[in-house]
């Protein structure tokens, strides 16, 4: 077996929760699916049912359609039952892995269209809030737009252009935009800004907040405005970006991104409060 260094977000000195040990070279491993317990699988059944009822008219259309993929949500599904229809929709399939895996390798999934999933789950203690992903935030909140063609495209051209993204200055920007897309990104519709990130998705208050608060600042998508941004890891966003369509995702990832890259180093860094003067913001949703 390879050994499979644990990787956490920031410096944080947690014990990693997954067992490295167990994972081949690539960081995935099987999953583990005998040894959930019921109070695991109880878990499961009691925060998908709370977030099936939260991201009502506040997800995007192409996520809520997509959630009757995950099975009957009365027990943690097994990957391998929903791989059967996600390869059928879109070619992806889900991949059990110990916890978060260096750059390369996640990159390298993607690339493959190979999503990685957190194998155990959240504690009780932890039911409202977690710092890390766990199995609830990657299959609730990553995975039902996966089933999404558009969407499916972009995640894959992510991971090949994270793979081309060679200096550390580069990963660093693609950190950044998969935080402010695929985690954290609002989308507006005729009915006003909905979710689509999944970090948004699988929590509780950052759902309402996002939408309907005057605080955070809501910009029009951008690549190159939006790599300049910093981003926080433990609190809700300051600033979201807004696409008005996955088109515009897969469009803004499909050229090649050296000269962004170029372009970025002589511009400077942005705050994740920042808003720039002449810049196209959103207002909240009336409540
Ligand atoms: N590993 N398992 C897992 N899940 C992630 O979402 C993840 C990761 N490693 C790195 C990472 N995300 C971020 O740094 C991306 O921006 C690359
Ligand atoms: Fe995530």
């Amino acid at each position: 077996q390879a050994t499979a260094k644990p990787v956490t977000y920031g410096a944080s000195d947690r014990p990693p929760r997954g067992d490295y040990s167990l994972a081949r070279a690539d960081y995935t491993c099987e999953q583990p699916w005998e040894d959930y317990t019921a109070d695991e699988h109880d878990r499961y059944a009691r925060l998908f049912a709370r977030q099936m009822a939260h991201v009502q008219d506040r997800a995007c259309d192409e996520f809520v359609v997509a959630l009757s993929h995950l099975g009957d949500a009365q027990g943690i599904p097994r990957f391998a039952d929903i791989n059967i229809v996600l390869r059928q929709a879109t070619g992806w399939e889900l991949v059990a892995v110990p916890g978060l895996i260096p750059e390369r390798e996640f990159f390298t999934l993607l690339a493959n269209r190979r999503f990685p999933v957190t194998y155990w789950l959240r504690s009780e203690a932890e039911f409202d809030y977690i710092v890390e992903p766990d199995l609830f935030h990657d299959l609730f909140g990553h995975v039902p737009l996966l089933f999404n063609p558009v969407f499916a495209d972009y995640m894959q051209a992510f991971g090949s252009g994270g793979l081309k993204a060679e200096s550390l200055h580069a990963l660093e920007f693609l950190s950044r935009l998969y935080w402010y897309t695929v985690e954290f990104g609002l989308m507006h519709t005729s009915r006003g800004l909905r979710v689509y990130g999944a970090g948004i998705l699988s929590s509780v208050g950052e759902l309402d907040y996002c939408l309907t608060s005057p605080e955070p600042n809501r910009v029009a998508f951008d690549a190159l405005r939006l790599m300049r941004t910093r981003y926080k890891i433990d609190t809700y966003q300051e600033t979201y970006f807004v696409i008005e369509g996955f088109g515009e995702l897969f469009d803004a990832t499909a050229p090649d991104f050296t000269p962004l890259y170029t372009a970025l180093r002589d511009l400077p860094e942005l705050g994740a409060g920042d808003v720039l003067a002449d810049e196209k913001t959103y207002p909240p949703n009336r409540v």
